[in-house]
């Protein structure tokens, strides 16, 4: 696969323009919380890099993709859009890029985060989430949570996506909601 220097333009080629300041903004997180927490550097800047690679795709653009990558999608998957480009997306970093499975698997949970996280997909949910572009109410909080613990961090940002999801009347992937419970009995 591509080393960060080499993969950043391509990358960066796959995505509308105002989404770039975004994938770089996540890049540099990723790699001050890779540096914190001891995940692999390179592997966090592949994983933020390609993270959103599908993300200006539409429906009928991910259902194909899924089909020929053999992606499997749950039933609330095949209905939000916003869902499915963490599969596809990870199906692209594997298939095109040649990534390696951490950095595949940290796309994949991106967007949902799961139970029983690595420190790799818990860098890229947070760094997707804290990066300098993004500005919402509460997110310093989330900034000071991240760099205090990053398992404190996880919670609060599963914890904020579930109530978001309420007030929107949104469905709660599952995969959301057993992250969250495990954080909560191990953070107290
Ligand atoms: O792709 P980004 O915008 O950078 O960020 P992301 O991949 O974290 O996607 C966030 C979007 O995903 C947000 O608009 C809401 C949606 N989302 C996240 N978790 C859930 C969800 N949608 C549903 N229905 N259920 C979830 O659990
Ligand atoms: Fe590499
Ligand atoms: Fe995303
Ligand atoms: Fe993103």
């Amino acid at each position: 696969h591509l080393t960060p220097e080499q993969l950043r333009p391509v990358a960066l080629s796959y995505l509308k323009h105002k989404r770039i300041p975004h994938v770089l903004g996540t890049e540099q997180e990723a790699v001050r919380l890779a540096e914190r927490y001891g995940a692999d550097v390179k592997m966090a800047r592949e994983a933020a890099l390609l993270h959103d690679c599908t993300k200006k795709l539409d429906i009928q653009e991910q259902l194909e993709l899924c089909s020929r990558y053999g992606v499997e999608l749950d039933e609330l998957e095949r209905n939000a859009l916003k869902l499915m480009h963490a599969k596809t997306g990870a199906a692209i970093a594997k298939y095109v890029f040649g990534e390696p499975e951490e950095v595949v698997e940290a796309i994949r949970w991106h967007t949902t985060g799961k139970a029983e996280m690595s420190v790799l997909e818990k860098v890229l949910y947070l760094a997707d989430y804290i990066e300098p572009n993004r500005d919402f109410p509460g997110v310093e909080e989330l900034r000071e949570a991240c760099y205090r613990s990053l398992d404190e961090g996880l919670e609060m940002g599963l914890q904020m996506t579930a109530d978001e999801m309420n007030q929107r009347g949104n469905p709660i992937h599952k995969n959301t909601l057993e992250a969250l419970s495990e954080l909560k009995g191990k953070n107290g």
